[in-house]
């Protein structure tokens, strides 16, 4: 078969050579995720390099990252520590399946974290990705259930606003429209949704945790009366929604999800790929809410983004449920070539490490009021209809153009790059922030000073 490429000829052939600039490589073959590919390409913004909170572009362009990697890298780019792990794994041993044999750094990495995590939770079980750790904690928790001689409880429950990966299962329970839209035919069936918590009429401006809204939770009642509660297997939420603009969960909402799931015996999920490892100030977000869920999901952090590595989280009883049958079978039927890859595991024990070292979860901590006040003293602007925020994730929202959604953020997003030196994350018109656990406050104060400035500028 021709393909397009040798059709149009080789002025499109894409030269393989990783040494040529930007402005000179060919980036047709290229297909961006989640990017406007034909806008990008017209001006691309390419990065080459990055020590610590900042960014190089090729032509040497220092460039100031607000949102560590992509809400991954809470202790900066290219740290020694990490590197070297990396560095000195893949020179030691490079892969090692973890079907039936496993290897050194995956056992000791999955120890850490459980020792990190909530008592009763006791098993961690390694994927590659946040996409991949929903649908492994979906895959359990229907697992689960049917072990325990419920295989009647096959329903899942996200919540409106919920971002869950883009793999059919986490895409069926997630709640972002366009993810969904073009697939819709092909969504899992039996899954449903509770309404999500942003209410900008009463909880607009919010320091922290909304007052307002506890009784939203009582929404998963509603989905208990109609499915009845004993057909549902899994509710799914993230304790602080984060790629739909940072959605914060009300006082006592939380809870009141756990309680209702535990009236009607239905697991509970936190989706905490972005809250786990210190974004909350503690190793896991579960932690920070008091609220224990059965299930965590977690990626992103767990190597400091270095290298791609996810783990689900499940607590004894889940666990124990498939410990039931002959121990010589394959209790889960589940697990990527990929799961516990050595040298991922060194990233993670690497970033485990300097976690402890550097104390970060306590520089998290420290760093959350001067974050909250930057962020709030946007509440004025001209175009900014909320503010909102919790540990050292926040947003600002400005309204939207009239007939342009989603102009006036990309706009930001392409000045802050171009004209301050800025790396700043848009969804739409809102702007996200994920700031560096161990950002320095005069850093973080010059970057909000150089959003201002963008701001101002633009209409
Ligand atoms: N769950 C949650 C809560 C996430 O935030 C995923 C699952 C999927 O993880 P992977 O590793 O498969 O991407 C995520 C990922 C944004 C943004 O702009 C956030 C994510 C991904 C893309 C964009 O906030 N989070
Ligand atoms: N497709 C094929 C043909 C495979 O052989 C495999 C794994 O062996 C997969 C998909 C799944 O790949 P992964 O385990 O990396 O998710």
């Amino acid at each position: 078969m021709l393909c397009r490429r040798t059709l149009r000829g080789p002025a499109v052939k894409p030269t393989g050579d990783s040494e040529m600039s930007a402005a000179q490589r060919n980036l047709d073959a290229y297909w961006m995720p989640f990017t406007a590919n034909r806008d990008f390409k017209k001006k691309p913004r390419v990065i080459s390099g990055a020590s610590g909170h900042y960014y190089t572009t090729e032509d040497g362009t220092r460039l100031y990252d607000t949102f560590s990697g992509l809400w991954t890298s809470g202790i900066g780019h290219c740290h020694p520590k990490i590197v070297e792990a990396v560095q000195k794994q893949v020179a030691t041993l490079d892969y090692c399946m973890t079907f039936q044999v496993t290897n050194d750094k995956a056992v000791a990495l999955a120890d850490r974290v459980i020792g990190m995590a909530p008592e009763e939770i006791t098993q961690c079980f390694f994927t590659n990705s946040g996409s991949e750790s929903v649908d492994t904690a979906l895959k359990i928790a229907l697992g689960y259930h049917r072990a325990r001689g419920e295989g009647n409880r096959t329903r899942l429950i996200g919540r409106e606003r919920g971002y869950h990966g883009v793999n059919f299962g986490g895409m069926s329970v997630g709640g972002m429209v366009p993810n969904r839209k073009v697939f819709s035919a092909a969504l899992l069936p039996g899954v449903d949704h509770i309404r999500h918590t942003h209410d900008l009429e009463h909880n607009a401006f919010t320091r922290g945790q909304p007052e307002w809204g506890a009784h939203l939770a009582d929404d998963l009642e509603r989905l208990c009366a109609l499915h009845d509660g004993s057909n549902i297997a899994a509710v799914i939420v993230e304790p602080v929604a984060g790629s739909t603009g940072v959605l914060v969960p009300p006082v006592g909402y939380l809870e009141r999800l756990r309680e209702i799931c535990d009236k009607h015996g239905i697991l509970l999920i936190f989706d905490e790929v972005i809250a786990a490892f210190g974004r909350l100030a503690r190793p896991f977000g579960a932690q920070r809410f008091g609220v224990m869920p059965d299930i965590i999901t977690t990626a992103k952090g767990l190597t400091n983004g270095v290298v791609p590595m996810g783990a689900v989280l499940v607590r004894d009883s889940v666990y124990d449920a498939f410990m039931q049958g002959p121990e010589n079978m394959i209790e889960l039927f589940h697990g990527y070539t990929y799961s516990g890859h050595p040298v991922a595991a060194a990233a993670g024990l690497a970033a485990m490490d300097v976690y402890d070292e550097e104390g970060t979860f306590d520089q998290s901590a420290a760093l959350e009021q001067p974050f909250e006040d930057l962020l709030h003293s946007f509440a004025e602007h001209k175009h900014v209809i909320d503010v909102r925020n919790f540990g050292l994730m926040g947003a600002i929202e400005m309204a939207p153009r009239e007939g342009a959604p989603g102009a006036r953020g990309g706009e930001a997003h392409k000045k802050c790059f171009w004209d301050e030196n800025l790396v700043v994350r848009n969804g739409m018109d809102t702007l996200q922030f994920s700031p560096f656990l161990n950002s320095d406050p005069d850093e973080m104060q010059r970057s909000f000073e150089g959003i201002r400035r963008v701001l101002d500028s633009i209409e």
